[in-house]
């Protein structure tokens, strides 16, 4: 399933981006969700480097993904994958106290965990070789390092961090893999567990393959 062209949700993409981005665009996510809870999907791929002027009426910052399922219009992947969870017992459970606790390791991904790697990403790629980055790099990675074990210990021996898989472990898989290329999780084998755990759902593996199936090798030209 889930690629279906024609289904009534449609997920905005972008046709093309960089190397470093390929896979990682945040539609995986939405992707990923769909995968887990089996229900069908279209994209609609517009260009990364000429935004069509309407696309901001889809999403106010002019990002991806946004999406559509009739009168439902949403953007922020967090919260698109919310909506998908709420409608799938595959992504949410439906006791309360366990559906709770999910929805708490949702946020945990996207506030708690997400911003200092969102910052790593900044640091080791983006702003590397200016100097505010290399006098941040050190403090970082002992906030990170830190931040991580307290996650490693949370996790415990568990395999996602509640009694099962839930959207709470999707969004933390997705932020962890902002750390895919370097040694920061070494330090963690537990948790490096749990991310290649649940890096190897087949819900992700489709969702993956998807967005780089869609995805264009070479940057379109436009005239
Ligand atoms: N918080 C947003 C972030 C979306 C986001 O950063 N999208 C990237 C692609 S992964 C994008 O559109 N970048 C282009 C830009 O920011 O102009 C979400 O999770 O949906």
């Amino acid at each position: 399933m889930p690629v279906d062209p024609e289904s009534p949700i449609e997920i905005v993409t972008f046709d093309w981006v960089p190397d470093f981005a390929r896979g990682h665009v945040r539609d995986f996510r939405v992707r990923w969700a769909l995968e887990e809870a089996g229900i069908g999907y279209r994209t609609r791929p517009i260009s990364a480097v000429r935004r069509p002027a309407g696309h901001f009426a889809d999403q106010p910052f002019g990002q991806v993904p946004a999406y559509r399922d009739g009168a439902v219009r949403m953007f922020e992947s967090g919260a698109i994958v919310l909506h998908i969870a709420e409608r799938s017992e595959a992504l949410l459970p439906q006791d309360e106290a366990a559906r709770a606790r999910a929805l708490c390791w949702m946020f945990a991904a996207l506030n708690s965990i997400e911003p200092m790697l969102f910052e790593w990403g900044n640091v080791n790629l983006f702003a590397r070789d200016e100097e505010w980055a290399k006098l941040r790099r050190p403090s970082l990675v002992a906030a990170i390092d830190k931040r991580l074990g307290h996650l490693a210990d949370a996790l415990g021996d568990r395999d996602y961090l509640e009694a099962r898989f839930t959207a709470g472990d999707l969004l933390m898989a997705s932020a962890l893999r902002a750390l895919e290329g370097s040694t920061l999780l070494d330090g963690h084998p537990t948790l490096a567990a749990y991310q290649r755990r649940c890096l190897a759902r087949p819900g992700f593996l489709a969702a993956i393959g998807a967005q780089l199936a869609e995805l264009k090798t070479e940057m379109p030209h436009y005239a």
